[in-house]
């Protein structure tokens, strides 16, 4: 029998929804979730064994061009692998025949998804990749993957991607399979519905105490918001930004990183991140922090401590 294996990206819904789709139109698939930085080793892996497959899909997500190269010298493997990624940092990667890198076509911003999908609806005629359920739920996770928003769905976007993190990844896997099988059209369940508002009452919650504690001052004759987090820090930088007298706001995770946040024209936050040893694009980034930090916090606490 036909035995499918599918690559995808941990990080987000946008690698999720294609092991959904591979559900719906596969009996028998192998699933592998990963980050970027460890396709080439799970690839080398499955290639161990590829004659247990009829094909490889690639999701979200790139292989080396190292990597490339060494499949490229092998038809059999050439044909049975397909890559569909939307990073436009690996465009480069078109020159494989079995890599397909799309960042847009015709003004419409693609994701790992989209180009899975279309890819399967070319191949398959299966009724339910034209389900109404189903085509919805493909622009909700492209319009939230890509911020390329409509103004009928942003807000359903928003809500829709909010269930991704509520139930967690295999659960989300699971409860949308049932739903696109269960339901012609979309609509948020009453469940669904209360789980959502349950979600913003805490994040409003959380971010309005967190605005409270936020400490304004001058870092390199900026003036920024600093605060301690280590939930939500993309949205709490954003509503800092938005409701405080700050150029940058400052989100530091003890136990990760600082990130940096901006919305002015005239502001980039690589005037502090850079100098702080990280980086990142003009409005969002982040840097490093010190090794020692947690220590340097506990000495100055304790002041009289004895490392064990
Ligand atoms: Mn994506």
């Amino acid at each position: 029998m036909e035995k499918i294996c599918l690559i995808t990206h941990v990080a987000d819904a946008d690698g999720a929804f294609p092991i959904i789709l591979s559900k719906l139109i596969f009996q028998d698939v192998a699933i592998f979730s990963c980050e970027t930085s460890e396709v080439d080793m799970v690839l080398k892996d499955v290639l161990s064994h590829h004659a247990n497959y009829t094909k490889i899909y690639i999701v979200d997500i790139n292989m080396s061009e190292e990597m490339a190269n060494t499949i490229d010298e092998d038809i059999s493997l050439r044909e049975k692998i397909m890559v569909f990624d939307h990073h436009a940092s690996n465009m480069h990667l078109n020159k494989y025949s079995f890599i397909k890198v799309v960042d847009s076509e015709n003004g419409r911003k693609e994701c790992g998804t989209t180009l899975f999908y279309d890819h399967l609806k070319k191949s398959f005629c299966n009724p339910i990749l034209t389900k109404e359920n189903l085509v919805t739920m493909i622009e909700l996770i492209r319009e939230g993957d890509t911020y390329d928003f409509t103004d009928e769905l942003k807000q359903t976007v928003f809500q829709f991607g909010s269930l991704y993190a509520i139930f967690g990844r295999e659960r989300y896997i699971e409860h949308f399979y049932r739903s696109i099988l269960d339901n012609e059209v979309f609509s948020f369940s009453e469940m669904e519905k209360l789980l959502i508002e349950l979600e913003e009452e805490k994040k409003h919650q959380y971010i309005e105490e967190k605005l409270k504690r936020v400490k304004i001052a001058k870092i390199l004759g900026v003036v920024v918001g600093i605060v301690f987090a280590e939930q939500r820090r993309s949205i709490l930088g954003h509503a800092m930004v938005e409701k405080l007298d700050i150029d940058i706001a400052i989100v530091v995770n003890v136990d990760r990183s600082v990130s940096y946040r901006a919305n002015k024209e005239n502001v980039d936050i690589n005037v502090l991140a850079k100098h702080f040893g990280g980086g990142g694009h003009k409005h969002a980034g982040g840097s490093p922090l010190p090794e020692d930090l947690q220590e340097k916090i506990c000495e100055y606490i304790f002041n009289d401590i004895e490392w064990k």
